[in-house]
């Protein structure tokens, strides 16, 4: 029997194909996203947010290219390091703050904090603390699109790591079987916590797994946003047409510890810093837009502009909402 190729797609692609408008759109997600999580930082080591915080930093290219191909209805499942994914799929930035700062306005009333950012409204349908805990739900919602014979789709994304959960193989084998209409997003960010994936992965390319399942799979490279939108476009139109499930391999890098404090003992300075000169999608992005003459500096300085007011909006909310009232404490549970 034949292999099955993974797709490649490597930054030959047009940028003079986006629109105008679609290249603000998604630069505003980036910027969005790295501007959003540099106030989270800062706040988080000036004591003014409670819990941990994990930063999709570097990665952001991959929330934006992968929503740019879905709607409202679309749902997705998120991970620990859920920010860009709730931002790229449209949160409001006020309420997702004020989650962040665990107050009453915020989008989950303040009990779900950074990692378990959640907003039904636009089929956010969680960020997640247990590590490879996405691939069910995420299956279960893609099952109730079909079964409601809805165009929608469903897309969970995880990390390397997760990727070796038996929970990602219990999930791609029934999706598979019942051709769910999910798209698996894996954010090889070469590493999972203090593990560099090689030492506890068993192949090279993550993706390689999908042909287990009679999947098809695409690797793209997770800084570059046109790859990403590319990668994920070629993947979701046969999911849309009901040919089941698909997984997209998107290389990337995490330049942020792995949460908010880590001392990084597992590996060097030089090599993080390389990442961050080489890699950047934001500065790549800015690259290729103003060198093909599609975008103007000037159209990025305002679009940085706009979400800065945003940004500083959100947080004056986040501080000035109220704490949650003690009686809300059992307000909202099962039993
Ligand atoms: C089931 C489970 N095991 C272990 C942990 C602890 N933990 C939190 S994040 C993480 C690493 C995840 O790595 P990866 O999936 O590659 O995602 P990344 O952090 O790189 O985005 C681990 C082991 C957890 N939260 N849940
Ligand atoms: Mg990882």
């Amino acid at each position: 029997m034949e292999t099955p190729n993974i797709v490649r797609l490597s930054a030959e692609i047009p940028v003079e194909q986006y629109g105008r408008e679609r290249l603000m759109s998604l630069y505003e997600t980036m910027v969005k996203i790295r501007d959003f999580e540099k106030t989270v930082e800062e706040k988080f080591f000036g004591g003014e947010i409670p819990g941990f915080v994990h930063l999709y930093i570097g990665e952001e290219a991959i929330a934006t290219g992968v929503m740019a191909n879905l709607t409202r209805d679309d749902c997705i499942e998120s991970t620990h390091r859920g920010h860009g994914h709730t931002i790229a799929k449209g949160a409001d930035l006020n309420r997702m703050m004020a989650e962040i700062y665990g107050k009453k306005t915020g989008c989950c009333k303040g009990k779900g904090g950074s990692m378990h950012i959640a907003d039904f409204s636009i089929g956010m349908l969680g960020a997640n603390g247990v590590v490879g805990g996405g691939y069910n739900l995420a299956a279960g919602a893609a099952l109730a699109k079909k079964m409601q014979g809805r165009q929608d789709i469903s897309v969970v994304f995880f990390g390397d790591g997760a990727s070796n959960r038996g929970t990602f193989h219990e999930a791609a084998n029934m999706a598979s079987v019942w051709k769910l209409p999910l798209l698996f997003v894996c954010e090889m960010n070469e590493y999972a916590s203090t593990t560099p994936y090689l030492t506890a992965t068993s192949v090279a390319e993550i993706s390689r797994r999908a042909f287990g399942y009679g999947m098809p799979a695409a690797i793209v490279d997770g800084n570059d946003v046109f790859s990403v939108c590319e990668g994920a476009k070629k993947l979701i139109d046969p999911i849309r047409a009901g040919n089941g499930p698909a997984f997209l391999e998107c290389r990337t890098y995490r330049v942020k510890g792995h949460f908010v404090g880590d001392p990084e003992k597992y590996r060097t300075r030089e090599e993080v810093q390389k990442n961050v000169d080489e890699r950047d999608p934001i500065a790549f992005f800015e690259r290729r837009v103003t060198s093909a003459g599609a975008l103007s500096a000037e159209d990025l300085s305002a679009v940085q502009a706009k979400v800065a007011s945003e940004i500083a909006a959100a947080l004056k909310f986040a501080q000035e909402s109220p704490e949650p009232d003690v009686s809300a404490l059992f307000e909202g549970l099962y039993v």
